[in-house]
């Protein structure tokens, strides 16, 4: 089997990467499972997940030669029910933190993967672009439910009906990635961000992104409890003790992820 995504493993940390440059790492069936595939084996072997692409971009969406046929008529919804979903909830539902470095344009349904990641970085010359209406389709893989949350529905709607390229500063500014950052110092920011995320509190990552997602559909009680739930995991972990005594013995803490 091709490998149309890239595993690579160092320190605690799972680097993916979307393998067809030539096509900007359009979308196949296998790279989907692929995907899959490789968050489960990051789940059970690193600490810290990097999804980014090869080449000049990062994902062109769905790749369009991919699709079969004749196309009118078809229908897309076991499509996204069967390959997409289990991408985006790997994505989601993984207890790692995952860092989308977007080394170029993210489109269409690469567009919907990057945002779904924990922390967008982006190179500065990234663009993203909400591409399916320019091809009569909405924006799916979860981009009408990530969108408004982190931009507002104004501007959500405004980049789903005009599909206009976004710049990576103009993401940074309005809300929807992380941080842009100049080509030269791209890959050295990405790498120290997952290093951090690989190297610190697990525990403590964990239950910031089960809260944090959790959130987007509690109302406040259900949010609290579920705070208090987490933290107390959190506070019986060996990390809270060594961060607390790092704290008063005036030294940088060494984190075991437990
Ligand atoms: O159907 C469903 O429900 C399933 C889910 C669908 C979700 C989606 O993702 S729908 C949206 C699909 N994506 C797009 O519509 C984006 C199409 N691509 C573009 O608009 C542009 O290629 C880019 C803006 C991404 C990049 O532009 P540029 O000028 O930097 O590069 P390029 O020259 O257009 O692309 C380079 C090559 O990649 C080119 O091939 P060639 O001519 O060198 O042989 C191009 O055809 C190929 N490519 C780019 N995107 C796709 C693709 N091939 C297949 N599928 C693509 N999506």
């Amino acid at each position: 089997m091709s490998e149309e995504v890239l595993y690579q493993q160092s320190g605690g940390l799972a680097v993916l990467t979307l393998n067809r440059p030539a096509v900007m790492n359009a979308l196949t069936g296998t790279m989907r499972r692929q995907l899959v595939a490789a968050f489960a084996r990051a789940e059970k072997e690193a600490r810290a997940i990097v999804l980014t692409g090869a080449g000049r971009g990062f994902c062109a969406g769905q790749d369009l030669a991919d699709l079969g046929g004749s196309l009118e008529g078809v229908d897309l919804g076991p499509l996204l029910r069967e390959e997409y979903d289990p991408v985006l909830k790997a994505i989601t539902e993984s207890p790692l933190p995952v860092i989308a470095a977007v080394n170029g344009v993210a489109a269409g349904a690469g567009a919907s993967l990057a945002l779904a990641c924990d922390v967008v970085i982006a190179t500065e010359s990234a663009v993203f672009l909400q591409a399916f209406s320019k091809i009569g389709l909405i924006p799916d893989a979860g981009g009408t439910y990530t969108l408004p949350r982190q931009v507002g529905l104004a501007r959500a709607m405004g980049m789903a009906l005009f599909a206009e390229p976004v710049k990576a500063r103009d993401a940074e500014a309005m809300g929807l990635i992380w941080e842009a950052v100049a080509d030269e110092d791209f890959a050295a920011r990405w790498q120290a961000r997952a290093q951090h995320l690989a190297s610190g509190p697990g525990l403590a990552f964990s239950g910031i992104k089960q809260a944090m997602r959790a959130s987007q559909g509690n109302d406040l009680e259900a949010q609290l409890a579920l705070e208090a739930e987490i933290q107390a995991r959190c506070g019986a972990s060996a990390d809270f003790a060594e961060g607390v005594a790092a704290f008063l013995e005036k030294r940088k803490a060494v984190f075991q992820g437990r």
